[in-house]
């Protein structure tokens, strides 16, 4: 309701009229907030003062239009405007605990908004299905940003595109990420951000909303590492983020191919021996989708992606040749597979393999689909509860295996999913 929570200050054709009477070509004619003079707004068109004690008069005979914010408690509630989400919002007639603390219905109070510096929003709905998922899990929304940049909505760069989450203490943006598939101005482009609740099985929360049309915005707080459980892009040139056991070995930080970025990792090729690479610091992770992007000069492989890995134990999928992903595990060094190969490894093109592990049951993904098992998960045993995520080697080429683009989640089965609402302004 920021619109309502300013008081417009008239601007004639020839000068500044404003009451501060200073004379700024600033003032006047506006596209953004930038534009105008700090502590001003720009509206419609126009930059225009903020004026908090006035706030009460002009706002307090309007709707106020969230969904949650419509109980007959709240028919006279001053609207505090820009800053409104945080403690000024909290008064009794406003619903009170029921608006941000702890025990949040989980529905932003419409009549807030985040910066007035965007323009737009779009509430993104979290839903669970019969898992339940802990404060801090990783989400994904995926939305048309092509069409927003083609209606100036957004940026093409996709640095306006912001994230925030209002709670008990107001309003606070997270980082988001841009899925290492995707990208900007695309009709999929697809962030992901950690979401700050937990929520219950058949859960439904929308205290975070996308927000843009900011035509001039700085960087977007965009680290990985604030997103997920670790991440490795290999732009830092080395392996620096990973444990490569089995005596060191061949696995190196690589440009010769890259998925996104100057750097990967790459494994030369090297006969029959077991080498691992893992996550380090070591991770210990119960149940979590780790992925990366995959790159063979030849099928004539025996290569893995690990989850739940510790000394001599770990499941995996693994890639044997030409037969494709299997599921396997290995305990006290003893491998063993779980279930039969799938799927037609190619060469010389980048592929997204994904393994998710939740309780004793794993899915396998290959560039987003579900491999292995055909349908459903299958149950690996209940050998390793938690562990590290990482690869090992028996044999590679002729040729390489890169590796790009790793990522750690954490991940339940069913995953939650999200939903964007209709557009909104202020
Ligand atoms: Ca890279
Ligand atoms: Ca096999």
């Amino acid at each position: 309701m920021f619109r309502s929570a300013v008081l417009l200050i008239a601007l004639g054709a020839t000068g500044c009229t404003c009451e501060t009477g200073a004379l700024d070509d600033r003032v006047f004619a506006c596209n953004t907030p930038e534009e105008c003079l700090t502590g001003w707004s720009c509206l419609d068109g126009v930059c225009s003062q903020v004026t908090a004690a006035s706030d009460g008069g002009l706002d307090a005979g309007l709707p106020d239009a969230g969904p949650s914010d419509a109980g007959p408690s709240d028919a006279g509630a001053l609207d505090a405007g820009a800053s409104d989400g945080g403690a000024s919002d909290g008064g009794a007639s406003d619903g009170g605990a029921s608006d941000g603390g702890a025990s949040d219905a989980g529905t932003p109070d419409a009549g807030s908004w985040w910066d007035p510096a965007f323009g737009l929003r779009r509430p993104i709905t979290v839903s669970t299905g019969t898992a339940a998922i802990a404060a801090g899990y990783a989400v994904r929304i995926s939305f048309d940003h092509a069409a927003l940049v083609a209606a100036s909505k957004s940026r093409a760069d996709g640095e306006d595109l912001r994230i925030a989450c209002s709670g008990s203490a107001g309003w606070a943006e997270v980082d988001r990420v841009l899925d290492t598939g995707s990208a900007f101005n695309s009709p999929s482009t697809t962030l992901w951000f950690k979401f700050p609740q937990s929520l219950a099985a058949s859960g439904s929360d929308a205290r975070c909303s996308l927000y843009f049309q900011k035509p001039i915005a700085a960087a977007a707080p965009s680290d990985p590492g604030k997103v997920f459980l670790f991440a490795d892009d290999f732009e830092s040139g080395t392996l620096s983020k990973w444990s490569i056991n089995a005596g060191g070995g061949s696995y190196r930080s690589s440009s010769s191919q890259t998925h996104r970025g100057q750097f990967s990792a790459e494994l030369p090729a090297e006969n029959d021996f077991e080498r691992q690479m893992v996550a380090s610091p070591a991770l210990s992770v119960a149940d979590v989708y780790f992925e990366s992007w995959w790159r063979l000069t030849s099928t004539v492989v025996d290569i893995s992606q690990l989850v739940r890995s510790r000394t001599g134990s770990n499941y995996q999928t693994n890639l044997e040749g030409a037969a494709g992903w299997d599921i396997a595990k290995t305990i006290g060094a003893t491998w063993s597979e779980l279930a039969p190969n799938r799927g037609a490894p190619g060469t010389s093109a980048w592929v997204r393999v994904g393994v998710g592990i939740y309780g004793t049951r794993m899915r396998v993904f290959l560039d987003g689909a579900q491999l292995n098992p055909i349908t459903g998960s299958l149950d690996v045993g209940a050998e390793l509860a938690s562990g590290n995520v990482g690869f090992s080697k028996w044999h590679v080429g002729p040729g390489s295996w890169w590796v790009d683009d790793a990522i750690a989640r954490p991940w339940v089965d069913p995953e939650p999913t999200t939903s964007l609402g209709a557009e909104q302004t202020q």
